[in-house]
């Protein structure tokens, strides 16, 4: 079996990846057993970069990385993924940062990625690049003579004709795409978006799963991306931290239901909405008041990009708000923390509660709303009210699909959850955790791979 090579923004952790999470451990596994490497940023920011990869061997896989200079991550990290791309996969054009020098940036970050990658290949690797920091990567090493198979998969949602039209290099971005020999979406509508792209704006052809365009032709596909259920599972009843957090917000609800949210920092997840909704539960259900108890963990993230500053203030004083207006001395109706809480001690936490409140506006998939799932008690478990444009949303049609822009629907779904009876949320939860099980991390992973082995074609770059 041909060795395979993992791209993706950051590498690792290799040692502790079950601390990571399913993604992580879904990865090492595949790249030990084919022997591999993983390859990325080193996380580093150093003015004396150098175009060369530092190589660690851990057992029988490797980890390649390259730092990149302050303004190489201001442009390719923080400019063009992050205040570009992002928010405008994600619907968000009014927040998006059309700055051509963070396009030529990005363009120059992935040629270099592409550079210090290629002499390290085997002429058998299959190569698997993840997200949108690479979208212009394979590209770039095809024009380098690269002619092993380069599979790609989007995290992030594909956006609509018309929404990635906004975005001055658009046509160069998709044509870039078609160097690739497999793209692989979260879902389908994806795939249809990324079809209609092609078909209308760049009049391509769509013959079943294949795509011709540029004088190319890719396999495009979805592959929604799962977690480990059963070892979530697992860890949420029988790991000792689990257990403990458990126990703790169990004896400290004293009987109230508590509705848990879990997400990083992010506009995109609808922190703010699920807030309002939250506060209209409290208004229009009184007798929810002292009876439930909201409890947001959202770790910071992308802390120096100026939209998240904002998003953190707004967010600051609408839960100030919310507990200035409800709160009582002995009962605080929504806790809001912005430090991450350990893996193995949110698996007890979504556990402990009976509602998993996960509402983005935009997600590829949504990862939290499957981990809340998977860690709840068969015999008495909690209900999930999910946001329908969360890529979840299409594989686990037994949540409480809400519109998050809906604030009295949410507020009204969590009532309904509140009064669900056992038989029913029973019902639910095995019909979503059978699904988890069949669709999960390691079959994400083996289902995109054999696509990809099954499309042996020397590939060439694509010109224009
Ligand atoms: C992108 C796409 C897609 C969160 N807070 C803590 C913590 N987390 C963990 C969760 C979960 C992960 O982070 C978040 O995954 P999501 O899927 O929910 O969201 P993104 O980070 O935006 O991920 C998304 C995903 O890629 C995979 O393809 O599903 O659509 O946007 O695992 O548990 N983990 C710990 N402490 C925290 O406080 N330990």
């Amino acid at each position: 079996m041909s060795r395979l090579v993992v791209v993706s923004n950051r590498v690792g952790p290799v040692k502790d990846a079950a601390r990571a999470g399913g993604l992580a451990v879904a990865l090492v596994e595949a790249l030990k057993s084919r022997g591999g490497l993983w390859y990325g940023w080193s996380g580093k920011v150093d003015e004396h970069v150098q175009d060369q990869a530092k190589i660690e061997n851990v057992g029988s896989l490797s980890l390649a990385t390259v730092d990149l200079s302050a303004e190489e991550h201001e442009e390719y990290y923080n400019g063009f993924a992050n205040r570009c791309l992002w928010p405008l996969f994600h619907y968000r054009i009014d927040l998006t940062a059309f700055d051509r020098r963070y396009y030529e940036g990005y363009r120059r970050v992935n040629a270099k990625f592409a550079r210090v990658l290629h002499p390290l290949l085997k002429p058998d690797d299959t190569i698997w690049v993840h997200d949108y920091h690479f979208l212009a990567f394979g590209n770039e090493l095809r024009h380098m003579g690269a002619e092993q198979s380069i599979g790609f998969f989007l995290h992030i949602p594909f956006p609509a004709r018309e929404v990635l039209a906004a975005l001055p290099h658009h046509d160069a971005m998709v044509r870039g795409l078609f160097a690739y020999d497999v793209l692989g979406f979260q879902t389908e509508q994806d795939c249809e978006r990324f079809r209609d792209y092609v078909v209308r704006e760049a009049h391509g052809r769509a013959e079943g799963d294949r795509l011709h365009c540029f004088g190319r032709t890719v396999t495009v596909r979805a592959f929604p991306i799962g977690i480990d259920a059963e070892g979530f599972a697992r860890m949420a009843e029988t790991d000792k931290d689990a257990r403990k957090q458990y126990e703790k917000a169990t004896k400290s609800l004293n009987g109230r239901t508590q509705i848990v949210g879990v997400d990083r920092l992010d506009y995109t997840k609808g922190i703010a909405e699920r807030f309002h909704a939250y506060e209209r539960l409290l208004q229009d259900y009184p007798e929810t008041r002292r009876e439930v108890s909201y409890l947001q963990i959202a770790a910071t993230s992308r802390g120096d990009v100026q939209e998240y500053r904002e998003m953190r203030e707004e967010l600051d004083g609408l839960s100030g708000h919310i507990n200035g207006a409800y709160g009582e001395f002995d009962w605080t109706p929504l806790r809001y923390l912005n430090r991450p809480m350990a893996r193995r001690s949110l698996s007890g936490l979504y556990r402990a509660s009976k509602i998993g409140f996960v509402t983005p506006l935009r997600d590829g998939m949504n990862l939290v709303a499957k981990e809340y799932v998977a860690a709840q008690d068969p015999e008495d478990p909690g209900v999930l009210v999910l946001s329908r444009f969360a890529g979840a949303s299409y594989q686990m049609p037994e949540a409480i699909i809400v519109n998050p822009y809906d604030i009295k629907g949410v507020a009204d779904a969590l009532q309904i959850a509140r009064y669900m009876s056992l038989q029913e949320r029973r019902e639910r939860f095995e019909a979503l955790m059978a699904g988890l099980r069949r669709e999960d991390v390691a079959n994400w992973r083996d289902e995109f791979l054999s696509a990809l082995a099954a499309v042996a074609r020397p590939g060439n770059p694509v010109e224009g």
